[in-house]
């Protein structure tokens, strides 16, 4: 796919990433440039194992070398569901402690009344534990907005711990915090205990004294900004290099893939282009094969007639961060990395940072299958942030 960038590279892609800090529009980009720079690396782990504590056991031991830890947690046998305690809450902390962001690859995809559900609550709650997830934006542009909307809601709660109290007497809906709350209380007048005493009314019939049991739900200030607490000491363990995550969350579009025969084509990518515009306040970036930034219409889907455009202005703004996955260095005395025999297509980081202009390389297998993990990362990360150098050097 050809470029307007081939002939003009956009000023983005000759930038470091300390320098993109300030023309970013997202404060978890901007900390993810700066953590990039601190920890001289752009690579993101594809921690694609079997079992949680695998997981866990990966997190902690990779996590020196990685920037972002890529999750798809539905594929994890053995997965703590429990907000304080369990999964997300044990990765929330390694991330604190070695310094990366994690990044749950839940591709979704549905109206936007069903996405805020399954971001925000569920089994999962997602929001609680990933810095940053993904969408595939087929449903639409209106998911993109339902899902900042949600994260926003969220966002707002999050310096408060749910406290939760019964009580027995009637309610008043104004003691409630939130419309959840006050549909909880619609729910519990239906919910008539009848329970002290029944007499005899005056005119014969059974009368009942009516009690209301009530659970009410506050948001009181916390102790900590964090969400989810930890339990052991050794989860509280900070990396030294930077200050923690800010508590804000963010999106990458599915833009592109790089599964062979993949549907997505120019005139998909374009419409995530402009998503990505319109919503900067929660889209960080893309997942994509290429740099998108300051791309036009023409480039990517020539006759495609779209209603509405971006305008020159909001392309040349483009400051989205690029993740890209299908990223393996070849077996020794091979010059390209084959794919896995099931559509899977892979390109050396070189190729995909230096030459395609994307900025962290998703690596999978070619890291957890290796004999030693963590020194694999660590060549991973070398060949990754070489290449993000050649790159600057190259468009200087
Ligand atoms: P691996 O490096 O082992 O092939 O893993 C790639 C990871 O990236 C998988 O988790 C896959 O779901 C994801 N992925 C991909 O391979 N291509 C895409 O276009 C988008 C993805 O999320």
């Amino acid at each position: 796919m050809s470029t307007s960038q081939e002939t003009q590279p956009h000023w983005s892609l000759k930038q470091s990433f300390a320098e993109r800090v300030e023309s970013s529009t997202h404060p978890l980009t901007s900390y993810l440039f700066r953590l990039m720079e601190v920890k001289q690396s752009n690579l993101c782990l594809s921690a694609d194992v079997e079992h949680a504590r695998d997981l866990l056991a990966l997190a902690d031991k990779v996590g020196p070398s990685i920037v972002v830890l890529k999750t798809h947690y539905d594929l994890i046998t053995g997965w703590d569901y429990h907000p304080h305690t369990g999964t997300g809450a044990k990765l929330a902390a390694l991330a604190r402690k070695h310094g990366f962001l994690i990044f749950e690859d839940r591709k979704f995809v549905d109206i936007g009344s069903t996405v805020q559900k399954q971001y925000t609550a569920g089994t999962a709650r997602i929001v609680e534990w990933a810095h940053i997830t993904n969408a595939d934006i087929h449903a639409g542009e209106a998911m993109v907005s339902a899902m900042a909307q949600a994260a926003q809601k969220w966002r707002e709660r999050v310096p408060y711990e749910v406290k939760t109290s019964v009580s027995v007497g009637t309610p008043v809906a104004d003691q409630f915090a939130d419309e959840e709350a006050e549909d909880q209380v619609e729910e519990l007048r239906k919910v008539v205990t009848r329970e002290t005493s029944t007499t005899k009314d005056t005119d014969g019939r059974k009368s009942s004294i009516v009690s209301i049991t009530t659970v009410t739900q506050t948001y009181e200030p916390a102790d900590s900004p964090r969400l989810v607490k930890t339990i052991s000491e050794d989860d509280e363990i900070v990396f030294p290099g930077i200050e923690e995550a800010p508590l804000d969350r963010g999106l990458l579009i599915l833009a592109q893939m790089s599964s062979k025969g993949c549907l997505m084509d120019g005139k998909y990518t374009w419409e995530c282009v402009k998503a990505a515009r319109k919503n900067k306040g929660f889209v960080m970036g893309y997942v994509a094969q290429q740099n998108l930034n300051g791309i036009t219409k023409e480039a990517l889907a020539p006759s495609y007639e779209d209603g509405e455009s971006t305008t020159e202005q909001e392309a040349q703004a483009d400051n989205f961060i690029h993740m890209t996955p299908g990223c393996k260095l070849p077996p020794p005395g091979e010059e390209a990395p084959q794919g896995d025999g099931l559509g899977q297509q892979y390109n050396t980081p070189d190729n995909l940072v230096n030459i395609k202009g994307t900025d962290i390389a998703i690596v999978g297998r070619g890291i957890i299958t290796a004999a030693d993990p963590p020194a694999e990362a660590e060549r991973y990360r070398r060949k990754a942030w070489k290449a993000y150098q050649d790159r600057r050097e190259r468009l200087a």
